[in-house]
């Protein structure tokens, strides 16, 4: 039987109701004791790509911060241009736009918590933040610094770097020791700023985050992941690396193939993971910056049992974009609240997943080991010696798909 077409006036409550029978929603107030952050630039992405119009229209940053608060995003995010024109930064209107920002979200009870400078964008990064000629370069410092202002005004506490612009397209023009050695001035030219404001305001300074990404909009990339980046604040070009950590992107290092989980374990052991990006999509494809737990639930379980096992306190930045084929109404009836109640829900599971008395004492039989060879040398005695503990690694890998889809909580199917 063909439906009948459902006429337009009856979309959205069809969206609605169809929300409302899905059930599961948790309320602003459970939403809002977790770290989430909606960024400026996710609700007020058109669809537009590459190869793609836009498809919705433009919406600026009160009605995301109002909206952000109905649905119990306590935190916002922004990059400088996302708010303020490329022309009126440092400019009087923008002390004027960053009070509005500072009423806007008082009122809705929304805290900035970051904030990010545009470096990839305008025209006047055609050759990045780090480029040959020294007038962009003190022009890339003069924008990190007023990004560093305006962070301390809106009562931020992180300030985020996506050196994406930093590479090139054609080989062979750039020195990439000059460029990163430039990048480097600019790093720390916000370092110099914040800590100078910090001490001006008795605040304390910023945390500043790296963010990495393998490939778009470069060809090739000068900081391509998070490893590279743990190396560049540890390669002494940096005048104050203690301030300066990691903000990674779960798609990002998918991206390159890598295993997001073990980045996150690399950060964590180097003291550096302070914010982090969280989406979902596909290995080896472009930026597609889905919501999270869409494409990789069990992936991205395992990502918050290691996060929640090692006490990471920092934001969740919900850094993906609402498919072009959701209307401006479904970015805020359907694309937020559900990523965050995936978020809220995989953070949950995953609490479940540390407390599950199979898992443990699977772990802990796998950690005590069999017993102690006569001969500690002997690696024929050692393998027979765990050689049934072994099984314990697919044993727990099902006992986490069991996990993730409830059937430990006697959700059966029946094959009579
Ligand atoms: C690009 C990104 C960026 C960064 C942002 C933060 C536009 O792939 O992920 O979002 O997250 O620039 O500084
Ligand atoms: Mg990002
Ligand atoms: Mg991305």
């Amino acid at each position: 039987m063909e439906t009948m077409p459902i006429p337009e006036s009856q979309q959205q409550a069809l969206v609605s109701r169809l929300m409302k029978s899905c059930g599961g929603s948790y309320t602003p107030q459970t939403r809002r004791k977790y770290f989430i952050s909606g960024p400026q630039w996710a609700a007020a992405y058109q669809g537009q790509a590459l190869f793609h119009a836009p498809t919705r229209p433009a919406i600026g940053f009160e009605e995301i911060i109002q909206k952000y608060a109905e649905i119990g995003i306590g935190y916002w995010t922004t990059h400088d241009t996302d708010v303020i024109p490329t022309e009126a930064i440092g400019t009087e209107v923008q002390a004027e736009i960053v009070g509005r920002i500072k009423k806007v979200l008082a009122d809705n009870g929304v805290e900035c918590s970051m904030v990010t400078t545009e470096t990839f964008h305008h025209a006047v990064w055609a050759a990045g933040p780090a480029a040959e000629a020294s007038g962009v370069r003190e022009y890339a410092k003069y924008r990190v610094r007023n990004t560093v202002d305006i962070g301390h005004e809106l009562g931020a506490s992180f300030a985020v770097y996506w050196p994406g612009s930093l590479g090139y397209y054609v080989q062979g023009a750039i020195d990439e020791t000059d460029s990163l050695r430039w990048y480097a001035g600019a790093i720390n030219a916000a370092c110099d700023r914040d800590i100078e404001v910090a001490k001006q305001k008795g605040r304390p300074t910023l945390k500043h985050c790296l963010e990495a990404k393998p490939f778009e909009p470069q060809a090739e990339i000068l900081l391509p992941t998070s490893d590279a980046m743990l190396a560049f604040i540890a390669s002494g070009l940096l005048t104050h690396p203690e301030m300066v950590g990691l903000n990674p992107e779960y798609l990002h290092e998918l991206m390159w193939g890598g295993a997001p989980r073990a980045v996150l374990a690399r950060a964590l052991l180097a003291g550096k993971l302070f914010h982090f990006d969280i989406n979902d999509g596909y290995r080896l494809k472009h930026d597609v910056d889905i919501g999270v737990g869409l494409v990789n639930p069990l992936d991205w379980l395992n990502v918050l049992v290691l996060l929640r096992s090692h006490g990471y306190q920092g934001p969740f930045n919900l850094d993906y974009k609402p498919p072009r084929t959701t209307s401006a109404f479904g970015v805020f009836e359907v694309s937020f609240p559900t990523a965050v109640d995936r978020f809220i829900t995989l953070w949950e599971i995953a609490g479940e997943v540390m407390t599950d008395p199979i898992i443990k004492e699977a772990t802990d039989a796998l950690k005590a080991g069999g017993p102690a060879a006569a001969d500690p040398h002997d690696a024929e005695a050692l393998t027979k010696a765990n050689r049934e503990l072994l099984t314990l690694h697919e044993l727990i890998a099902h006992r986490l798909v069991q996990i993730l889809l409830g059937l430990h909580r006697g959700r059966v199917f029946s094959i009579v």
